[in-house]
């Protein structure tokens, strides 16, 4: 799947967010409204649920062809034949990852500087999710927000499509698109929405046709 294709809303799964962590039903209801790329961020979940909870989404994805990428775990990516694995810091390296997955899967990186968003394209990556742009209560581990200015140095500075990540709402687009983000990625604005699905729309509306 090429790289220059992706959607540019990127919805970021947390089911901490979503009422009795009932997570499925809301993504069998998002993916057929398409226009999305999903990533399943759920850290701890036990693998064999991990598994179960990747094959069903896999299927729903195909179906309406949403890119589909797991957090982290390359192997769960490649029993479910996903479309590809979202990495972080700790996870195994780019190049790694890539003699695993082949060229065909897409590798997302989660990045926190513009150093490590040109260095992970130097990897490899199809494409880095760059925050926090914005203060978000789930991300204060990393510090203070890095700003627009940053995002937008980034922007200039790499090849691959950044989406930014990190405290995004619908009235935060316009600015992140003119300072050069590819596409956002979200969780609670759309997770914690009382319709997710109308918070899809409204984030497929606002950020128009992809790049
Ligand atoms: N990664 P919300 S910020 C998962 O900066 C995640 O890498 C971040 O949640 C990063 O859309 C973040 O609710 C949380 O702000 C995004």
């Amino acid at each position: 799947m090429s790289s220059s294709r992706l959607p540019s809303l990127y919805v970021v799964t947390d089911r901490t967010q979503v009422a009795d962590a009932n997570l499925l039903p809301v993504l069998e209801h998002l993916i057929p409204l398409g226009g999305i790329m999903l990533q399943l961020r759920e850290k701890d979940l036990p693998t064999r649920i991990l598994l179960e909870w990747a094959r069903t989404i896999v299927s729903w994805c195909r179906r309406y062809q949403v890119p589909f990428l797991i957090n982290d775990r390359v192997d769960i990516a490649m029993a479910t034949d996903a479309h590809g694995v979202h990495l972080r810091e700790s996870s195994l390296p780019v190049k790694k990852v890539r003699q695993c997955v082949g060229e065909h899967r897409l590798i997302g990186v989660s990045v926190h500087s513009i150093e490590e968003a040109i260095q992970q394209e130097k990897e490899g990556a199809d494409f880095v999710v760059l925050g926090p742009i914005y203060d978000t209560p789930s991300k204060r581990a990393y510090g203070p927000s890095l700003g627009i200015s940053v995002l937008e140095e980034a922007t200039l500075q790499c090849h691959i499509p950044i989406y930014a990540i990190g405290g995004i709402d619908l009235s935060r687009v316009e600015a992140l698109k003119k300072a050069g983000a590819y596409g956002v990625a979200v969780i609670s604005s759309i997770f914690q929405s009382d319709s997710p699905g109308e918070a899809v729309k409204n984030y497929t509306t606002q950020l128009g046709v992809p790049i």
